[in-house]
């Protein structure tokens, strides 16, 4: 966390945003992300109290903060633990849950078939399960991918992939996205943004996919591409995994292809973090307009449930300033778009 520890251990709320941190990263390794949410946030208005919480009544008052997480608070103040993460310490079925969450691509169907099946540890799964592909790299690389990647390392990452491209295009460029853009001491995966100033996405395309991804792979340095949900892929992703040739711990590599008019868009988007991104959306959404990785777009219009009826029209892309300014936001610099 991008606050540090030393902020959290002078906080009269120390205890409290501790054990809440760690029901919040166990709701999050179980894919719950409405209560992974509501946990985030009330840490985070937790943070900024200099008055120790004691009761449900005080915590209740806080924003974001709603009655079942208000009682839990004052467990921990009295109790000094919390049940609900007890229970969740001594039940061997959710701990193989979480285990199984924990292989890349795998979700909540997923992880049930597997317990269903009767597989109870990774061993289990290589032997006896139907795996694809990628599924066994996530099982093969388990503990690779659930390590932390220093920003050090993201840096070398990001390094690799600009030397390569630039030796095969020197206009293009490349930029480090996501937690670490925002700062982050570590981060979970590598997200990298490649573009190149009037260039059409399908040059981008011919580049990376037929010039740059090979030879990353010819190297090295790229070890497998992953498969990703073809409803979301245009051509513009590549899912895969990195390894720097001073080491053996594979990483995650997200890249994405963006031509310079997308490129505010894309930066805003790709800079996170997700909640902010959110408020962002529900922001644009309350001025009739929509915001997405490609840009802000107005007159949108909607139905009786508010399903979107038509595209829109562009409103900014280009420049991520510009789009802050469209939506009334003031300009939050990156390691600012924490939530
Ligand atoms: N993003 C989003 N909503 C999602 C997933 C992603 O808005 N459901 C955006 C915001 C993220 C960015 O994409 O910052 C990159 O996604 P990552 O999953 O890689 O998240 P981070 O880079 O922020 O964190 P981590 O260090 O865990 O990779
Ligand atoms: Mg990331
Ligand atoms: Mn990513």
């Amino acid at each position: 966390n991008p606050m540090g520890a030393s902020s959290t251990a002078s906080n009269p709320n120390a205890r409290t945003i501790e054990i809440l941190e760690q029901m919040g990263k166990y709701y999050d390794q179980m894919q719950d992300q409405w209560r992974t949410l509501a946990y985030r946030k009330a840490v985070t208005t937790l943070r900024k109290q200099n008055v120790k919480i004691s009761t449900a009544k005080e915590a209740a008052a806080l924003p974001f903060v709603g009655t079942r997480l208000a009682d839990k608070i004052e467990e921990i103040v009295l109790t000094d633990r919390l049940r609900r993460l007890d229970n969740t310490r001594d039940d061997p079925t959710d701990k193989v849950f979480r285990l199984f969450l924990g292989v890349f691509g795998a979700g909540l169907v997923q992880a049930n078939k597997w317990i269903q099946a009767g597989h109870r540890t990774l061993d289990d799964l290589i032997a006896n399960a139907k795996l694809t592909d990628s599924q066994k790299i996530g099982i093969e690389h388990y503990d690779d991918f659930a390590t932390r990647i220093s920003r050090a390392e993201v840096k070398a990452h990001g390094d690799y992939v600009r030397d390569a491209l630039l030796k095969i295009d020197p206009d293009f460029q490349v930029t480090i996205m996501g937690s670490y853009r925002r700062g982050a001491k570590d981060s979970g995966d590598i997200d990298i943004i490649i573009t190149k100033p009037g260039a059409t996405v399908s040059t981008l395309r011919d580049v990376t996919f037929h010039a740059l991804i090979p030879q990353l792979f010819k190297a090295g340095f790229l070890k497998v591409k992953l498969a990703t949900s073809s409803s979301h892929d245009d051509g513009t992703k590549w899912h895969g995994v990195s390894c720097l040739p001073s080491s053996t711990i594979w990483r995650r590599l997200d890249l994405l292809l963006v031509p310079e008019e997308e490129m505010g868009a894309a930066l805003l988007y790709f800079t996170g973090n997700d909640i902010f991104n959110r408020s962002m959306r529900l922001l644009a959404s309350k001025k009739g307009m929509r915001f997405n990785q490609r840009g802000l777009y107005k007159d949108i219009i909607r139905g009786r449930n508010r399903e979107k009826l038509n595209e829109g029209t562009l409103v900014e892309g280009r420049d991520e300033k510009k789009i802050f300014d469209i939506l009334g936001v003031p300009w939050r610099e990156p390691h600012e778009r924490i939530c």
